[in-house]
């Protein structure tokens, strides 16, 4: 205790320069970057978050002999305030906090160069307002120099560290799986602090930079001979059948295909989807191949024909890569892309990943009038969401590839009495109760959606692509999904299954309508695209095979490894006979197991050493 005493007297003035950069930084989060919490809980966590980072910073002052400290501490004051001023500036331009490859990026920092000047105010100076106090104070000498003990420093360091350890606790508790799922740098600026930020953000760029760093040209050669050899000749019956059409993408959330032409309580979940899939071609052994990227690796796969990282979320670790995705090449085919989507720009770093990928345009919350009234869970509800784009679509030039992401259908699964168009299911399992109704209320948006657009006359000439982003329930719901499918228990055999989502290609005017039993996944999006439009996947390094190609295989990798043919499941390193859903010998796996790693580490090996700026070679 005596100690602890000590420490306080001998501290006033790190205690001071430490409470001024506190108050300053959360006055920062409420005014400049005004960020808003919904519980009383957010804002405690957004209160005491710039606090561990404070102590830290300031206390490297003790790193320096008495006589400089006080100086020091001001001056380490000053730094932290820059990054603060830095991300302020930055702020009011992109209205987004910056990142460490931004920094490096030229292109950015020329967007911000020009106005600079413009973006700063005469107002800022009262950043430095306890600065001046405090070099007052130290002129003054109100506050004496101290010896301090190296114990000082071990317990100024540990209560950094404390307070750190703290904040994530809460942190975590409010927002589960923080920093391995939530890439939103608003929710880490909200959560860990704009300090703390950049230093999670500089680890995990750290990580990625190593593995390019080591790669060299000649490793594309490679892969380009792997990729090569899988691919399939388009069908030539619909090679270029979508040319010069409209291109209409619709990511639906957590969809999972179980719900497709299904019941519960004995009625329908997806009445218009089940209706559209009469009029399309469908695909029923369609799997997702995300991770903990979710919706973000589903966006990956189907714009690049590449797999997303085993875990972390590739939109945010390498947004900074050179890729040729599906956006790019159809930029380059006179087309104008563009993706709408009610969410905050940064969220899963879409604004950054998007620039990448080539899209002409993100659409995202604040093309939208997002309001109490037409919200509900994360956002603007779906049937709100499509009818505002209706004129956004209309804004563009055609002919247009735009992709639509839904929200509402997403866990927790709330949705307002007046959106419930069939009632809950009854089970353990609130999640899986509850994600009936808002399947259901999905399905009802899309269908006005469609209404609309032939209201609007931009039917007609569009094509349109629907699928399942990923799962929307959990093997944690094992118990519930097994009563609701008629099952004893769902087999590690059973949760494979359940990762197929609905993957519609709707073509209007089109009438020999199929529904296809191919082996497939959302890695093969990119070059059916493609070739609906007339555009060769062959030079092209990818992953997937064209949906339609009439040589193409029954194969899907999922990102853990597992993978599906037409007769057999390989997933937990145990092979499972597709017809009849039991062990087998493994033997029957063999063949593929060593198929299917290896998409997975070419893949990899294109995306961590960015391979990509060496393609074209020539
Ligand atoms: C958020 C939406 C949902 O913008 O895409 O994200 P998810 O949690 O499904 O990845
Ligand atoms: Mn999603």
């Amino acid at each position: 205790m005596g100690t602890l005493k000590a420490v306080f007297s001998r501290f006033k003035f790190f205690g001071l320069v430490v409470f001024f950069l506190w108050i300053k930084t959360y006055l920062l989060y409420k005014v400049a970057f005004k960020i808003d919490t919904v519980n009383i809980l957010q804002e405690i966590i957004l209160m005491i978050n710039p606090l561990s980072s404070a102590v830290f910073i300031i206390g490297i002052s003790l790193f320096f002999s008495e006589k400089r400290r006080q100086v020091i501490m001001i001056v380490l004051s000053f730094l932290a305030t820059l990054v603060l001023y830095f991300n302020m500036i930055y702020f009011r331009f992109f209205s987004d906090f910056i990142t460490w490859p931004v920094l490096f990026q030229t292109s950015n920092a020329k967007d911000v160069g020009g106005s600079i000047t413009e973006l700063m105010n005469v107002a800022d100076l009262v950043l430095v307002a306890d600065l001046l106090i405090l070099i007052i104070l130290y002129v003054k000498k109100k506050f004496p120099l101290h010896q301090k003990s190296k114990k000082e420093t071990g317990i100024i360091f540990s209560l950094a560290l404390l307070l750190f350890i703290v904040n994530l606790g809460i942190a975590q508790a409010e927002r589960p799986q923080l920093l391995t799922r939530s890439f939103d740098r608003d929710l880490l600026v909200k959560n860990i602090g704009l300090l703390n930020y950049h230093i999670y953000d500089a680890y995990i760029q750290s990580q990625s930079k190593a593995q390019r760093v080591f790669a060299d040209s000649s490793d594309i050669i490679d892969v380009k001979n792997y990729t090569a050899a899988k691919y399939k000749k388009p069908n030539p019956e619909l090679f270029g059948i979508a040319e010069g059409k409209n291109i209409i993408v619709i990511s639906l959330e957590s969809l999972q295909s179980f719900v497709i032409n299904s019941e519960v309580n004995g009625q329908e979940i997806t009445p218009f989807l089940n209706q559209l899939i009469n009029e399309s071609y469908y695909f029923d052994n369609f799997y997702h191949q995300t991770e903990q990227g979710k919706t973000s690796d589903s966006e990956f796969l189907v714009a690049n024909s590449m797999f997303g990282r085993d875990s972390g979320a590739v939109f945010f670790t390498h947004a900074g890569n050179e890729y040729h995705a599906l956006p790019e090449i159809l930029n380059g085919n006179g087309y104008f892309t563009s993706v709408m989507h009610p969410n905050n720009k940064s969220f899963w770093n879409r604004d950054m990943m998007y620039q990448s990928l080539g899209y002409n345009q993100f659409f995202d919350i604040t093309s939208f009038d997002v309001n109490e009234e037409n919200s509900v869970g994360w956002g603007l509800k779906d049937v709100d969401f499509f009818q505002q784009s209706i004129d956004l679509l209309k804004s563009q030039p055609e002919p247009y590839y735009t992709k639509f992401i839904t929200l509402t259908n997403h866990f927790p699964f709330e949705l307002e009495e007046e959106d419930r168009m069939i009632e809950e299911y009854n089970s353990n399992s609130r999640t899986l109760n509850r994600y009936f109704p808002t399947v259901r209320y999905m399905d009802h948006a899309v269908e006005l959606f469609f209404e609309q657009l032939k209201e609007e006359g931009l039917y007609e000439d569009s094509i349109f692509i629907l699928y399942g982003d990923h799962y929307g329930i959990s093997e944690n719901h094992n118990k519930a999904m097994s009563m609701y499918l008629n099952k004893t228990e769902i087999t590690p055999f059973d949760s494979v299954q359940l990762q197929r989502v609905p993957m519609i290609i709707h073509i209007p005017g089109q009438t020999n309508h199929k529904v296809f039993d191919t082996v497939s996944g959302q890695i093969d999006v990119k070059p059916t695209i493609m070739h609906l439009l007339g555009i060769e996947a062959k030079q092209d390094i990818q992953f997937g095979t064209d949906l339609f190609s009439p040589d193409r295989r029954s194969f899907v990798v999922l990102r853990d490894g597992s993978f599906v043919t037409d007769k057999y499941v390989f997933t937990n390193n145990t092979c499972y006979d597709k017809s009849t859903g039991s062990e087998i010998e493994s033997n029957h796996c063999e063949p593929y197991i060593s198929k299917a790693t290896q998409d997975l580490e070419y893949s990899d090996k294109v995306l961590y050493g960015d391979l990509l700026r060496y393609y074209p070679t020539e």
